[in-house]
């Protein structure tokens, strides 16, 4: 196991070092004798809301890990002016935007994009787990080290305990786990969900684009599966006074533990638009992931066949000195 993982590693220093320095790593560590190659599979859609187009993109890898993409491109949703140059624009005035050609504006804005996750982790009853990663401090003297990383597992017991708010000084993992299903070892099977790249809404709570869209008060929350909760901003969203959304329905506050369970999640981008993105958008691109946690006994693109030592790249010692 360990000498398989030595060799993926070195497969992938072959990628980022030069040809002169692989020859050193071989020579520390041995021959490379094979690898595994990753393959994804790309399920692809594309949905045009008013002026932009979403490219969403579903990758199913072999390693078990899903990651989710969204490219957003278009035609940059713009506002006219009577300005022709910056150097007619008052330096007091906000023009919630920028000047990106003489007369236009484009204005500042956000986009969100929520995911409605149905989980069956190995079944339909699932729970969801707020893993903590924390600080456990070391009594003075007993070590040089003073302090250690430990990870404290809370389970959601109702939806508002799953109503997550990302924190970069206040770390979590947040996963999805089926609680009557273990590994050899005895941890429960589970894929966790891995945020990257949010945006959180900054308008006022009571603010009617808001109250419309509360779906992005947060960004995870966790519902009992409810045929009739599919769309996140509710069924009739223009006009609404928001009394049908995510927010609404996850402050009932209903069990969720060991429940078949939807995880939402929410993508967000905050948009400052520049000249480059008028008159259309090149690709802006986010994701996140869903990642086995237990799910398998060991990695499991070691049962994969090895490419084999013809299919590696060679370095020549001879070329390179
Ligand atoms: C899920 O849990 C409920 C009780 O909350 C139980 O009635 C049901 O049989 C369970 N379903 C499965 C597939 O285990
Ligand atoms: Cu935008």
């Amino acid at each position: 196991m360990l000498l398989h993982l030595i060799n993926i590693y070195i497969y992938i220093y072959i990628y980022i070092y030069i040809c002169s320095l692989i020859i050193i790593i071989i020579l520390v560590f041995g021959q490379i004798r094979e690898a595994r190659p990753k393959v994804t599979l790309v399920v692809r859609m594309a949905a045009s809301v008013a002026n932009y187009d979403y490219i969403v993109d579903w990758e199913f890898q072999t390693d078990g890990l899903i990651r989710v993409k969204v490219g957003l491109s278009g035609i940059l949703m713009v506002k006219g002016t009577s300005y022709v140059h910056m150097n007619q624009v008052n330096q007091q005035e906000n023009l919630f935007g920028t000047l990106l050609s003489e007369n236009v504006i484009g204005v500042i804005h956000d986009h969100y994009i929520a995911f409605y996750l149905d989980m069956d982790v190995d079944g339909s009853n699932n729970s969801f787990v707020k893993v903590n990663i924390e600080r456990s401090n070391n009594p003075p003297k007993v070590s040089p080290r003073r302090s250690y990383l430990k990870a404290v597992k809370n389970v959601a017991k109702t939806e508002r305990d799953a109503q997550i708010k990302l924190k970069l000084y206040d770390p979590a993992e947040f996963h999805v786990i089926n609680p009557s299903k273990e590994t050899r070892v005895g941890n429960p099977v589970g894929y966790k969900v891995v945020a990257s790249g949010t945006a959180a809404s900054l308008l006022d709570l009571d603010d009617p684009p808001q109250k419309r869209g509360a779906f992005t008060n947060n960004q995870i929350w966790v519902t009992p599966y409810n045929q009739k909760e599919q769309w996140a901003g509710g069924l009739f969203v223009y006009q609404s006074q928001g009394d049908d959304t995510l927010a609404v329905w996850s402050n009932r506050n209903r069990p969720i533990e060991n429940k078949d369970i939807v995880l939402w999640y929410t993508l967000g981008f905050h948009h400052v638009p520049c000249q480059e993105d008028f008159p259309i958008m090149p690709t802006v691109s986010s994701s996140f992931d869903l990642k086995p946690v237990n799910f398998f006994e060991s990695n499991p693109i070691l049962n994969i066949p090895p490419n084999v030592e013809k299919d590696l790249p060679i370095c020549n010692a001879a070329a390179s000195a």
